[in-house]
Order: structure tokens, then sequence, then C-alpha cells
């Protein structure tokens, strides 16, 4: 860890990150609780993945009224005016909401954290960052976010492309215009099915380049009325409140049953429904859709029969096809006219599954000796998510041991929260929990809301140091990986497994559980007195030490 020559910055707690769950930990830690907190982002702004991801049709997959802050002043704000927001209207809100907690003055922008490590000798975190500063803190929170950090393939010949090569995950501020030209979408991830019906509208000609076909159910996006918006406020509290007994952290369609018990017909028709009204409900028609093999057949299916019905061509149709996994296993994607758009005369499918990608040229891609010759190229292939963010940073914890050596074998965690051997860090939706699975700005209050009620404890008791234990983690990670044993999750090669980055120990990264069996965990935890975190540390004297160095 290179040292910066300037005096440390000293805070009592440090965020890495100002997303969604950086922005809440000020509003708590710092206006309500008064604690000193310092922010680090690398970004220019706020906003996190919604600051970064500016590629045409990013819109999330939850409903806005619910993917958003539970605080009662803004939620009777502000006027949501769709169903499912695109990423300008996000931002938009995000940016409304950092005015009105006045988030800015605690954030350090355009500065990347390169090394944080634990000073064991005093119980504080010791930061360092990209602008030869150092910042030090008594905790160490990672608001890293799990989609933060761009999967980039490196194909033979990229550098000779003479055209501009754009990641989804990191779109130019101003868009880009494709008018007029010929575009290349490498990658069928969400990204890709979002924001290929839209560059296909624009583009002279689109060739998507598909490696694996993924499975996508139609958004059913609409404008929200005056009436639904009204309704909604008037029942936030009793509609929050519910979201909170869920598996995914937001109210939806229940299941029938059964693949056994419900009537196929029935079920069929009920299929039917959910495609036309949201999709997203099409894999919870039945309750074993992630567990039976029968019963994720009968979903897939449904969605490829849906597929041939809309693209014209059969061979386009059978390509699109997905059998490489079970529907659900990855992320399901929320699309708006995406298999529409293999009807369009400028669009066309190359799959690269049997013959990948050989190279890029000066003036285009190759595959299967045949060069396809391109004016601009989209990489819509995804992220190194969950760990990616956290590994990218030098984090040294006790004894010396670097996290990418706690996470050799696989990321592991106590509840998502914490990490064996990293003192006084905590991860806001981290491996191990179920985050990626939920609503993520439900799981992002709850962790938020768990260390916050966490580090009170930690200073009414005068605890200057805790850490998960070596048991109570290894216990967490067992129960973390037994879940997804009884699933069909695993036979997914998906981001929830790292799979998607070559070199990531293939270890799924998220709690199965539910979201609201895991609240339930977190706050017996917590009412227990935290068991599991290790206090050997929590002599006042260290404390009272500190504090008379600290005011010396
Ligand atoms: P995803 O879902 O990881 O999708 C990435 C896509 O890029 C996927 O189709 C990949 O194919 C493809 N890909 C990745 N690397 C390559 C290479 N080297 N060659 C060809 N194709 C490649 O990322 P997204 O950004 O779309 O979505 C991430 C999440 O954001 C999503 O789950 C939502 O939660 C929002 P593969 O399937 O690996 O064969």
């Amino acid at each position: 860890m290179s040292k910066s020559t300037t005096e440390p910055s000293r805070h009592d707690v440090v965020v890495i990150g100002a997303g969604f769950s950086g922005m809440l930990l000020i509003h708590r830690l710092r206006d309500e609780l008064g604690y000193d907190v310092k922010v680090l982002e690398r970004g220019e702004d706020v906003g996190g993945t919604w600051f970064w991801n500016r590629y045409p049709g990013a819109r999330c997959d939850f409903e806005s009224e619910f993917y958003s802050y539970s605080d009662d002043e803004i939620q009777q704000e502000w006027n949501w005016s769709e169903k499912y927001a695109a990423q300008p209207e996000i931002l938009e809100y995000i940016n409304f909401v950092a005015e009105r907690w006045d988030v800015r003055r605690s954030i350090e922008f355009d500065t990347t954290v390169t090394a944080a490590a634990f000073d064991e000798a005093r119980d504080v975190w010791v930061v360092e960052t990209d602008q030869d500063s150092t910042f030090e803190a008594r905790y160490l929170i990672a608001a890293t976010g799990n989609l933060s950090v761009p999967s980039e393939p490196s194909f033979p010949g990229m550098e000779t492309f003479t055209g501009p090569i754009h990641h989804t995950g990191r779109w130019p501020r101003g868009g880009v215009d494709f008018t007029g030209q010929r575009v290349a979408v490498i990658g069928t991830g969400s990204s890709g099915i979002q924001s290929i019906p839209l560059i296909a509208e624009q583009a002279a000609e689109l060739t998507v380049f598909q490696r694996t076909a993924t499975f996508t159910v139609p958004a059913a996006n609409r404008p929200l009325t005056d009436r639904e918006r009204q309704v909604t406020k008037a029942n936030y509290p009793v509609l929050r409140e519910a979201a909170t007994h869920t598996r995914a952290g937001i109210l939806g369609e229940q299941p029938m049953g059964s693949f056994a018990d419900v009537d196929p017909v029935l079920a069929r028709g009920e299929l039917e429904r959910r495609w036309r009204t949201t999709g997203l409900g099409v894999t919870a028609t039945l309750n074993d859709t992630l567990v039976s093999e029968e019963a994720n057949a009968f979903v897939a299916q449904f969605v490829r029969d849906k597929i041939n019905q809309i693209v014209k061509d059969p061979a386009t149709a059978k390509l699109l096809e997905p059998h490489d996994y079970p529907i659900g296993t990855k992320r399901l994607a929320l699309d708006t006219g995406y298999y529409e758009t293999f009807n369009r005369p400028n669009v066309s499918l190359v799959s690269i599954r049997e013959n990948p990608i050989e190279r890029f040229t000066r003036n285009g891609i190759v595959v299967d000796d045949h060069e396809h010759e391109f004016d601009a190229i989209v990489l819509a292939t995804g992220f190194d998510a969950v760990t990616g963010a956290l590994e990218r940073i030098e984090i040294t914890g006790r004894n010396g041991r670097p996290l990418a050596d706690a996470w050799a074998e696989g990321a592991t965690s106590y509840l998502g929260l914490a990490v064996h051997g990293f003192p006084n860090l905590f991860t806001v939706t981290g491996p191990g929990s179920p985050a990626v699975l939920t609503n993520v700005v439900a799981s992002i209050e709850h962790h938020v809301e768990w260390i916050a009620d966490y580090l009170e404890h930690l200073r009414r008791e005068g605890i200057t140091r805790t850490e998960a234990t070596a048991a109570a983690q290894a216990d967490w990670v067992e129960r973390v990986a037994e879940l997804a044993s009884h699933t069909l999750y695993p036979r997914a090669a998906s981001w929830y497994m790292g799979v998607n980055v070559p070199g990531k120990p293939r270890v799924f990264l998220a709690y199965l559980g539910g979201f609201s069996t895991y609240r339930t965990t977190c706050s017996a935890v917590a009412a227990d007195g935290y068991p599991g975190f290790d206090h050997a540390h929590a002599v006042r004297e260290i404390a009272d030490r500190e504090t008379e160095r600290v005011n010396a």
C-alpha cells in the first residue's frame, strides 16, 4: 500500500460508493445518528450503477414505486411516471434525494479507493485513494454495488478496430448517436436485451452476437396514472411493510401451486395472463420452477413457444430459443419488444455459441472466417458482479491478510455483512446476502438499518473492534451453499455463480432463503447481542485511549 504524503482526514465512518447505499448511509449515520461520515466515490456525481449505465433502454426491472427509498417524505413527494422507470428518471430521482438529504457535502467525487488496511494497534481503517489522499475511520463500509465493475472481454485485435467500442456499463455521458451506422452488439443478457430494440431503431444495420440465448419476458411497461400513484402513496406504509415479508422484497404475483398439483391447462392460461400483464410473474406461476426440472421445463417451453410465435424467421427463432440453462437460474430479463426486433429488416443475429468471435479487425469482427464490418461496437458483456469492486481494492485485514487471499476460493462472509479477518468492515448487500435476488433497494435499506443499529450497539458498549468469527462465517457459507444445492441455480453459467468472469471461483454468491427469512435471521442476531461477532477487543479503555489521543 503506497502511503499518501498528506495528513489523513479522520472520520467515524468511511463509505466506498455513492449510489443508493452510500447516500442512505450518509442520511442515516450522519443526519440521524450524528456520525462523521465520509463517502469516497469514483464517479463525478451520485448514482452508482445508475450513474454509469446510461445505455439506451436501461431501466429497472422492479416497479419504481418500490425500487426507491421508503422515506415517507420522499415517497409522498416524488411522482414516478412509469411502472418501470428508465435510467434518466431514476438518476433524476437520485439527484432529487441527494439534494433533499444534502449528501454531496460528505462525498469526495472523482476519488477511487485504491487500498484500505486495518490498523490493529488503533482499530481504525486507513484508506488510500488515487488522489494521493488518506482517510482514517473506525469503520469502513463497502457500498460498492453488485453490478459496478464492467466485465470487458479482450478479443484478439480489439485495439485495431478503428471505430468506437462502448461498454453498456460505461456509457458516454452525452449518449451515442448510431444514426446511419452499422452497429454490433455483443452480449444478450439484460443490458443487451434492453438496448438492442432501441439501437435497432436508430442504426442503419444492427448485428447481434449471441453466445447464450437468454430467457426474457415482456415488461408490459406503461405510464402510471394519477389514481394509481395516489393509491400507492396512501397505502405506502402497509405496502412497504408487506414487501418485507416476501421472498424478493417486493409484492408480486403468488404461485398457483406446484407443477404436480396444478392443472396444466390452467397453468398455461395463467402463464399467458402473466405474460400479458408483466412477464416477471412467469417464473413465479409455479412454486417449484426453480427446484423441479419438470416444472421448469414447463415454464421454459411456454417462453420458447412465445418466441416462435413472435419471431417470423424460423431459423432466427430457433437461435433465440434458450436451451442452455433452466429458466430463472440466470436473472430473468424484462424487455420491451426484444423478440419483435428480430423481425426488422435491418437486424441480424449471429450465433457465436459454436464459433466464437475469432478476432476484431480494423473494420469489424471475424466469426467463422467471415468479416462483419461495423462503424461501432457495443459490449453488453456484463459485470464482474458482487465481488468485483471490492476485489479491485487492495484491502488488508488483520495480520496483514489481503481480502483477495481470503476470497481466493470464493467470496465468504457472515450474513453477507461482514468478513472474518476484516474487523470493522461491513458490506452493504455483500456476497452471501440475498440482495441480488431481491428488490435491491429494499435490501440496501435493510442492511443500512442493521449496520446503523450495530454501530449504535458498539458505541453504547464502548466496543472498538468487531469481527465475524471463523465459525459463524463457516456456518453461514455452508448454509448459503446448501440452499443453492437444493435448487437448479448451480446449473447455469451465471454471474450469480461467478462463471461469467474467467478465473473467478465458482461459488453461489447469494443467499436463497428469501428476504423475509433473512431479515428474521439478522434481527435475531441483533436481538441476541450479536452472536457470531467477536468482541474480544470490547474494552472501554481502548476507546478511551483513542478518544484521548484524537483530542490531544
Ligand atoms: P449479463 O447478464 O452477464 O450478460 C452478459 C452477456 O454478454 C451474456 O449474453 C454473455 O454471454 C455475453 N458475453 C460475455 N462475455 C462474452 C464473450 N467473451 N463473448 C461473447 N459473449 C459474451 O450482463 P448484463 O449487463 O446484460 O446484465 C447484468 C445484470 O444487470 C442483469 O442480470 C440485471 O440484473 C441487470 P453468456 O451468457 O456468458 O454466454
